[in-house]
């Protein structure tokens, strides 16, 4: 019998919304959900049938026989793996207290089910990826609105010049995005690309500035320079809502274009003529902030440098610029019911000291990596169990032979995964979930200028012995005596207990896939934002006053980033359209479209290194190597060499991704430890790896 049933991808955390065609309990058809994407889906997204057929996939629930690592596992029943979890669990709850669990998830809109989970336990130790991610862009949206990274949607569709630093959106994809950018530059609009190599991105930009790695902040200093001298921005705007313009205009009076052009190698006249350009186009002009900026020493400050570009063009609460997200209580409707307000907050302070020693980062997911300290160290209080729902961090955080050292000290390990990650290969037990087109999730808000509800419905029955998230967090909690802030038994009930207040119930779904909550975008009046920002001043805070009291500056004069030493390279890294960081490379159909990864060298560094197109290369970091093909190319920075993540997998079981091409963060030796004081994120670019022609080269082995 054949179906159609309105779901949402799981390929990668965008989440897109799609349509799904089934016939026999077979996946037929995918498509993005016509109301809202016309239909465009990804490559990974229509490779979603293949990850349900894949073999190379937990079967059932395994529990670890052999020591960690070894690949020795028992296939249980889901009863004995929950038995299993919950009465260690419940051991060490009792030994050191309930605050010693943490569970990280992959964050996003259904992250209120897993928080909740972790509260009831008795502990607030609730984390995500994001240190390795968004945390400095995050933290520099906060410090300037007061309002998080996802504070603003970003109208690209009708803006007249988009300017992105390394968001390279075309293969770093969010497929709303992407169109739009595609819809704004058929209207005429312009696109401003930098990067330190060539993108797809930067082809289809109107102007590219291939920039020296590390130097985006010399770059948006320089650029505000010149928008102050230029007078190209909206004074009123500026004078009604921020706090210390006064100050700006001081700090940045050395920073002029010429000495951007030093640093960043952009011209200083193609930076006064940006400014030209920007200027006849604000207000609709947007500096993106950045996406992955956990990169540099001082890539906080360049988000936040950025987020000063887009207030001095008066973008806020404009069409073609920035709106703020609105959620249901904007449309007049109550808010989904969440399981996390059930739960009585944990009287401890977080492992990791963020809201405690650390007042300026946002409590909600704290900064993962840094309970590494508290595993290593026993303080503030040990960590014993660590619970990892879609969340590998052995490919998520740098170094992961130093997080195995951390955690020979934590008594439970967990991975509620669709695949074995790297880590879920390492841990204690595996429970794994159903795959998103298997499986139901609890309904989300997903904000913006146009909030709605979503929800991900199963389309087809489990192959494997799996089950969903709502399941094995019901299931878990019913044996640690915490089952009532879980108050259903099907997917159903708990979507009725999260709608009731709405006012809507589960059949509004089935015209669009969503309920949307509006139909037209809703602005605030732009001349009357009082309330809006949620900093401490209620202003646009150019100087943060959260920043100030935390000893830290709010403009940080600029510091050159070192020069690589002689024969090393600075090892960047980026996304590919066709893989989903580590867990899509094992998928048969995306591991044909790329197997493996490559080494981008400069052309001209790579003849001096006699290294030619397809040679094999050594990668050496700190006694660490890796060997991978070489990729020749004008287009990237000479001090640079680039990588695409999520390669270089150690799980013997995924036989077409085990040891295919290099990992970047196996690399990444003593990152681990490289926190960016201000913004939390980690300095993910701030190594130096040797590069040389490898003796596996067919020739070289033949000499020898
Ligand atoms: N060196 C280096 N480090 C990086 C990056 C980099 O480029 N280089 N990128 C950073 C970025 S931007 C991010 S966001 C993080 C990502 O880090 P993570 O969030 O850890 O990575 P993912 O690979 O997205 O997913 C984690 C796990 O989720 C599993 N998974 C996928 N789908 C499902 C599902 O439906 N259910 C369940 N339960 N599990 C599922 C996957 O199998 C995978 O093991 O890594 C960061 N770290
Ligand atoms: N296909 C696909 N799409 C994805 C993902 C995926 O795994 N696959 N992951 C999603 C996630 S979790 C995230 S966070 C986003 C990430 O989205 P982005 O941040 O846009 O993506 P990245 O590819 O990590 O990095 C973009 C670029 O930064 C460049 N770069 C390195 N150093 C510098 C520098 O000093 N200056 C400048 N200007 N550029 C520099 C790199 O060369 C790279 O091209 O993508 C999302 N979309
Ligand atoms: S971007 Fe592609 S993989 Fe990610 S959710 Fe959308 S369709 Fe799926
Ligand atoms: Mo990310």
């Amino acid at each position: 019998m054949a179906k159609s049933v309105w779901s949402m991808c799981g390929m990668c955390s965008v989440r897109c919304p799609i349509r799904v065609e089934v016939e026999d309990g077979k996946i037929k058809w995918i498509e993005g959900n016509p109301y809202i994407l016309k239909g465009a889906l990804c490559a990974k997204g229509s490779a979603g049938h293949a990850l349900v057929e894949d073999d190379e996939r937990p079967h059932g629930p395994l529990i670890r026989t052999g020591p960690r690592g070894s690949g020795n596992w028992k296939l249980v029943t889901w009863d004995e793996a929950f038995d299993y979890v919950a009465e260690k669990l419940k051991k060490i709850k009792e030994k050191y207290g309930p605050e010693s669990i943490m569970l990280s998830c992959r964050g996003g809109p259904f992250a209120d089910l897993f928080k909740a989970f972790i509260h009831a336990i008795g502990s607030p130790n609730f984390s995500n990826h994001d240190s390795a991610c968004g945390r400095n862009v995050h933290h520099a949206a906060k410090t300037i609105y007061g309002l998080g990274r996802k504070g603003f949607a970003y109208d690209i569709k009708n803006c007249k010049h988009l300017i992105l630093f390394g968001r390279n959106l075309f293969e770093a994809l969010r497929l709303a995005e992407a169109n739009q950018v595609m819809d704004m530059l058929d209207k005429g609009g312009r696109l401003t690309y930098v990067d330190v190599r060539q993108t797809i991105t930067g082809v289809k930009a109107t102007r590219f500035f291939l920039v020296r790695p590390g130097t985006d902040y010399a770059l948006a200093l320089g650029m505000i320079n010149e928008v102050l001298k230029q007078g190209a921005y909206d004074k009123e705007f500026v004078e009604k809502y921020v706090i210390g313009f006064d100050e700006l205009c001081s700090f940045i009076e050395p920073y002029t274009a010429e000495w951007a052009a030093k640093e960043c190698g952009v011209k200083p006249n193609a930076i006064k003529a940006f400014v030209k350009e920007i200027n006849e186009d604000r207000p609709r002009v947007i500096f993106h902030p950045g996406w992955m900026l956990s990169r540099y020493h001082d890539s906080f400050y360049a988000s936040r440098a950025l987020q000063i570009l887009n207030v001095l063009m008066g973008n806020i609460e404009v069409e073609g610029g920035q709106i703020f997200s609105k959620g249901p209580g904007d449309c007049g409707v109550k808010g989904l019911r969440s399981f996390d307000a059930q739960v009585p907050k944990p009287a401890a302070p977080r492992a990791d000291l963020v809201g405690d020693k650390y007042k300026h980062w946002d409590k909600g997911p704290g900064i993962f990596h840094l309970f590494y300290e508290a595993m290593r160290t026993g303080k503030p209080y040990p960590i014993k169990a660590l619970i990892c729902y879609r969340h590998d961090p052995f490919n998520c955080f740098p170094d992961p032979e130093s997080q195995k050292e951390a955690l020979e000290n934590v008594e439970l390990l967990v991975s509620i995964d669709v695949h074995y990650s790297e880590f879920g290969w390492y841990s204690d037990v595996i429970l794994p979930e159903s795959t998103y087109l298997e499986r139901e999730n609890p309904i989300a808000t997903q904000k913006g200028p146009k909030p709605r509800f979503i929800v991900r419905q199963r389309a087809i029955e489990p192959r494997l012995d799996t089950k969903a998230c709502w399941e094995i967090f019901k299931g878990l909690a019913d044996r640690l005596d915490i089952g009532q802030y879980f108050p259903f038994n099907t997917a159903e009930e708990m979507w009725n207990w999260q709608l009731e207040p709405t006012g809507y119930s589960i059949k509004d779904f089935e015209e669009k896939g969503f309920i949307p909550l509006t139909d037209k975008p809703i602005f605030y009046d732009r001349n009357n934002l009082e309330g809006k920002f949620k900093t401490p001043s209620g202003k646009i805070e150019f100087i943060s006053q959260v920043l100030t009291e935390q000893g830290l500056p709010s403009l940080k004069p600029y510091e050159s980033p070192q020069k690589p030493p002689k024969g090393q390279f600075r090892l960047v890294f980026g996304r590919t359209a066709v893989h989903t960081h580590g867990h899509t490379v094992n998928n048969p159909l995306l591991n044909e479209l790329m197997p493996e990864n490559a080494i981008w060298i400069n052309k001209r560094v790579a003849a001096r290194l006699d290294i030619k197109e397809g040679d094999w290369v050594d990668i050496i970091s700190e006694g660490k190597k890796a060997v991978i093909r070489a990729r020749i190319t004008e287009f990237i920075h000479p001090e640079a060499v680039y990588m695409t993540h999520g390669f270089g997998r150690e799980v013997p079981v995924q036989t077409r991704a085990y040891l295919a091409g290099a990992s970047d963060q196996k690399l990444q030796r003593g990152l681990l430890n490289k926190t960016d004081p201000a913004g939390g994120g980690l300095c993910l670019c701030e190594k130096f790896v040797t590069i040389k022609k490898s003796v596996r080269n067919a020739k070289r082995r033949v000499e020898l």
